[in-house]
């Protein structure tokens, strides 16, 4: 199939720090599995990152890092669009377009924004608040069908279907394509090592509570030794060992196998097997989109070719978009009036 006859895949990953294994589990790898069937859009969401704090020179090495970490997961830039937000100023342009057809309820209706900003203190940055907004348009502008998220990010995808229905309503019904969801059915939502009632997040500030796509061999043996577990001893898939039910849902999601398998396959074991052996599994799964990102972050020039080329093939498509919603809405665009 010809890469225009294919529907439109696309996500992106924030590198507001190293990308961890929760954002390889439950987005990377089911961008690197699906992306044969798809025409697909990747990229960097550098201009997401700074609704927090960030270090200037920090947050410029975590985006190369981000996108080195795609390549070396298997993503084929010749095929995919592979770029960084903030060269495509399409997205921020289609954002206040947006933004004025977004309503205060809705965007407080957010779980992530309450999450995200109750943890700022009494300076909350507007732009933790219109975020899904922007999100929203990263998606519409490239009339995606399929985005491949978490389950963390499910919420602002309906967030951004409701704006597209809404605004197809007001302005002509082929205004936006509406884009799905997909939601891999295990490894969706991989919880803090520390705490696995909570979320693995790569801006948590206890580094022991997530896996890094950049850790050593050895540091994620001794994340996973250290990881919180339950009281009791036997191993088992329920409500009541949260710690267990994380590191089964780990190796569950990185060697295909079913959970009741690996429970069965654990009958009269310690917890002290089940840590050590998916540590090992996690090592397997890492050290080689580790190493390969390592080679590929020394070859910048490489990195700014691939980037390049991928901005160029979104601005193309992000302008024929923002073009047509110009000019339905009667604002005259740069390239003038059709
Ligand atoms: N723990 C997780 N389990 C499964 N999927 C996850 N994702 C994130 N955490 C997990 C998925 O990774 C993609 C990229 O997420 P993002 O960088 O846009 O922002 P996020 O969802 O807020 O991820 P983090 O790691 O928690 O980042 P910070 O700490 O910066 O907020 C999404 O598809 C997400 O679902």
């Amino acid at each position: 199939m010809s890469s225009n006859q294919k529907k439109v895949m696309l996500s992106a990953i924030q590198p507001s720090s190293q990308l961890t294994i929760g954002n390889y589990i439950g987005a990377l790898r089911n961008w690197v599995k699906l992306q044969e069937n798809y025409d697909c859009i990747f990229f960097a969401v550098n201009l997401h990152a700074i609704t927090v704090r960030q270090d200037p020179k920090m947050l410029l090495e975590q985006t190369y890092r981000a996108i080195a970490t795609y390549l070396a997961a298997g993503i084929h830039p010749e095929d995919a669009a592979v770029f960084i937000q903030s060269q495509v100023p399409e997205h921020t342009e289609l954002a206040w377009i947006l933004t004025c057809n977004s309503y205060m309820g809705e965007l407080n209706r957010m779980t992530q924004f309450k999450d995200k900003s109750a943890k700022q203190g009494a300076n909350i940055p507007a732009g933790l608040f219109t975020y899904p907004v922007l999100m929203a348009s990263d998606i519409l502008l490239y009339d995606t069908e399929l985005v491949p998220i978490g389950h963390d990010q499910k919420q602002h995808v309906e967030l951004t279907r409701d704006i597209a229905i809404r605004m197809n309503n007001t302005y002509g019904k082929d205004l936006f394509k509406v884009p799905e969801v997909y939601i891999p059915p295990v490894g969706a939502r991989i919880m803090s090592l520390q705490d696995p009632t909570a979320k693995m997040s790569k801006s948590d500030p206890d580094v022991s509570s997530a896996i890094y796509l950049t850790d050593t061999d050895d540091q994620i043996r001794k994340k996973l030794k250290r990881a919180v577990t339950d009281s009791g001893t036997e191993i088992t898939d329920d409500d009541t060992k949260p710690g267990i039910r994380n590191l089964l849902a780990i190796q569950s999601s990185l060697t295909g196998k079913s959970i009741p398998e690996l429970v069965l396959s654990y009958a009269g074991k310690q917890y002290g097997h089940l840590k050590l052996e998916t540590a090992e599994i996690v090592v397997q799964a890492v050290a080689p989109i580790r190493n390969r990102a390592d080679e590929l972050m020394s070859d910048r020039a490489y990195l700014d070719s691939v980037l390049q080329r991928g901005a160029e093939k979104a601005r193309v498509r992000a302008q024929r978009t923002l073009k047509r919603v110009y000019d339905r809405m009667g604002l005259v665009s740069p390239q003038g009036r059709a």
